[in-house]
């Protein structure tokens, strides 16, 4: 069971305007400030946000009550002149989560309207989420024959190719810098991973590890997820290759 959290600026389009044409300087530094402060406050909870697109973010939020998200929303009041909103939804899967967190917010299902929180909160505490950090083998030797930007133009490629593929196994993946991608899982993360690892390897000539972790806070799951991946390393040191390693708790 996954529950997120889908944090939006309320009216930023409009608001954005209002700045004038000399804008993108400050837009781009809110946007910083925003996901440093909400990361810093969801994270201190046990949960960990990914950016969605700059200015929406999705936040793992298993065991987080309504109380909890009306706190830091109001944290967030006292540090930003922008208003933000929160959608909740949980669900089996990721992509349902975001499905019934996009429905709470569309039909006005209002948990604390002072607050603009809407959705559907669950907040046990005793619910695991599967995360997987998938990470590219060995991306500092194509590092020194690709120049940084053909580096990036393979690195949103691969994301694209993830994106899609695990959208059809319900699962929702961003991407969270260098050659690093963490994806929320649905249960059957460890074959969906070798499945996309094969064919990642097979059509692009890429090799990927995956760290898999599950636990009943985000920060946990990411967190046995990172160091399956640093044991992947460790084993490969010793000239055993193994690309998936779950971690569980
Ligand atoms: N977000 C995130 N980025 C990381 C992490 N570890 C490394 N990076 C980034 O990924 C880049 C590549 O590092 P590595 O993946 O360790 O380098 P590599 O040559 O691919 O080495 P292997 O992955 O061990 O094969 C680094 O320059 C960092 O930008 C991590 O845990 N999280
Ligand atoms: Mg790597």
């Amino acid at each position: 069971m996954v529950q997120l959290t889908i944090i939006k600026i309320t009216g930023y389009g409009p608001w954005t305007l209002t700045l004038g044409s000399d804008r993108e300087h400050k837009l781009q530094m809110l946007q910083a400030s925003l996901y440093k402060e909400i990361q810093k406050l969801f994270s201190q909870k046990e949960c960990l946000v990914f950016l969605n697109r700059f200015d929406e973010f999705f936040a793992v939020t298993n065991g987080l009550s309504l109380q909890d998200h009306v706190a830091i929303q109001q944290k967030l009041a006292q540090s930003f002149e922008i208003q933000l909103s929160m959608a909740i939804g949980h669900d089996n899967s990721p992509f349902e989560a975001n499905l019934r967190a996009h429905e709470g917010r569309k039909s006005k299902i209002v948990l604390d309207s002072d607050h603009r929180i809407f959705g559907f909160v669950d907040g046990k505490k005793d619910h695991p989420v599967k995360i997987l950090h998938m990470d590219v083998d060995g991306l500092t030797s194509v590092s020194k024959i690709k120049s940084p930007y053909e580096v990036s133009s393979m690195m949103f490629t691969l994301y694209s190719k993830m994106l899609e593929f695990f959208l059809k196994k319900k699962s929702l993946t961003f991407f969270i810098g260098g050659d690093n991608f963490m994806i929320i899982s649905s249960e059957n993360g460890k074959e969906n991973a070798e499945q996309f690892i094969d064919l990642i390897k097979k059509e692009h000539g890429i090799v990927l590890n995956c760290g898999i972790g599950t636990a009943k806070t985000a920060r946990d799951a990411v967190k046995l997820a990172t160091q399956s991946l640093d044991k992947i390393r460790e084993l490969r040191k010793t000239g055993k290759k193994q690309q998936i390693l779950e971690l569980s708790c």
